[in-house]
């Protein structure tokens, strides 16, 4: 088969692409590897900044978002037992969106499957053909092999996809941080701690107090990433969670059964350039950030994005956003990076940190409680940068 735009990865970036694509007239293939059920199983990002918010009501895909999601207006730090708000609306003039990544996957979904779209799921052996020339994809489904002839190819399929080992060893240039713990995150069907987040740094290690509903709560703590996680038993991660919270948030937590437990992986990585010949990245697959500025999934939507309006515009006769995507989306990559291991940083206890590093990050979270000044840089980058 030939179409205009092979897109390999059917999570939120790919989907994205492939709606907002279609809406221009222009004909894509997703290639996923997964079944539909496993894309939505992925228990992921929670808050949308403002950006992702308007670009997902600008391409028909925010309705549901606007009826079951939650605007927040701010968000608690909390240092040595006590909190603070920082309310980046009133200091910023926006919001974020509290709305799982799961329910903006499958509203992706349910956007493809109205207009037909071609999504392919356990697709398997994708491989990526002669992106220097002729560009093709194949791969192998229900024992049958296929060919897609495209125009260009967009790698949408994360970390660990093929897309980004496609580029040359000697073209590609990558930076890494690997942070030397995980996030153990918990789902329970419990109250929220709070009406807002709760990011708090405790001598134990970092805690966050999130939520997906009124009756849906999120909560991670900083642990070894290689902790099995049979030793985190829902009692003992309860207790946890308790001893890093503030006491007065910690005495009226409601808690319950795990419905979904598992630790993930922190690191920063960024993968330059994001396009080589007809192939570009996309989200994941160029760029990782640890989760504790909620930028992940936000970065896929901007990335989808730049890369639609550049597609479009090369179909109208215009080059200059394929040439110019690769420099575009990377400069809003690493402003988002620089936020998110900065959030990190401060928010997390390093085993190098010893007392003074400690009493330097108990300074900082002082001197943002008590700076507007601290407080806006801090809520412009949590609420999202201009696109
Ligand atoms: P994704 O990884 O979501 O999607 C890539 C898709 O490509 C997958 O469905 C995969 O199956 C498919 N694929 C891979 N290789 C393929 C191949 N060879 N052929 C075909 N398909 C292939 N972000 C936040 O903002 N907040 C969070 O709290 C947060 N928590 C996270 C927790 C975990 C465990 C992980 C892994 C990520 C988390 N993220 C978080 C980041 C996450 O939300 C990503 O930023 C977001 O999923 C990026 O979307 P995509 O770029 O579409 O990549
Ligand atoms: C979440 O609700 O999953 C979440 C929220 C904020 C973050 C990270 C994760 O910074």
């Amino acid at each position: 088969m030939r179409v205009q735009v092979c897109i390999i990865g059917g999570g939120p970036s790919g989907l994205l692409l492939s709606h907002i694509l279609h809406r221009a007239g222009i004909e894509t293939i997703v290639l996923e590897r997964q079944t539909r059920d496993y894309v939505l199983s992925r228990i992921r990002a929670g808050v949308l900044e403002q950006g992702t918010v308007e670009t997902l009501r600008e391409h028909g895909l925010g309705d549901r978002m606007d009826r079951e999601g939650f605007p927040h207006g701010g968000t608690y730090v909390a240092a040595r037992n006590r909190g603070f708000r920082v309310g980046f609306e009133a200091l910023t003039g926006k919001r974020v969106m509290v709305y799982g990544q799961t329910e903006v996957t499958s509203d992706l979904y349910a956007a493809r499957d109205a207009a037909g779209g071609a999504v392919v799921h356990e697709a398997e052996h994708v491989a990526i053909h002669d992106a220097g020339g002729t560009p093709h994809v194949t791969y192998r489904k229900d024992g049958a092999e296929h060919r897609v002839d495209c125009d260009w190819i967009a790698g949408c399929d994360g970390f660990h996809g093929i897309s980004r080992k496609t580029i040359p060893k000697d073209v590609l240039r990558t930076v890494e941080r690997v942070y030397p713990f995980g996030w153990l995150g918990v789902l329970s069907r419990t109250k929220p701690a709070d009406d807002e987040l709760i990011y708090a740094n405790h001598a134990r290690g970092f805690a966050l107090a999130s939520m997906r509903n009124e009756r849906l709560s999120r909560y991670y703590i900083q642990a070894p990433v290689d902790d099995p996680l049979d030793k985190w038993t829902d009692e003992a991660f309860w207790d946890e969670l308790r001893r890093r919270l503030p006491s007065d948030v910690a005495e009226a937590l409601e808690t319950g059964p795990s419905i979904e437990k598992s630790i993930a992986p922190l690191r920063s990585f960024v993968a330059e350039p994001m396009r080589w010949n007809r192939l570009f990245l996309v989200g994941d697959a160029a760029h990782i950030v640890p989760p504790t500025g909620a930028k992940g999934l936000n970065l896929a939507v901007s990335d989808a994005r730049y890369l639609s309006e550049a597609l479009i515009a090369h179909y109208g006769g215009d080059d200059a956003g394929i040439d110019g995507y690769s420099d575009r989306a990377l400069a809003r990559v690493w402003k988002a990076t620089r936020f998110s291991w900065w959030f990190t940083t401060l928010m997390h206890r390093f085993p190098e940190d010893g007392t003074f590093g400690a009493r330097m990050k108990e300074a900082e979270i002082d001197y943002l409680e008590g700076s507007e000044a601290a407080q806006t840089v801090m809520a412009e980058n949590y609420v999202g940068l201009p696109f």
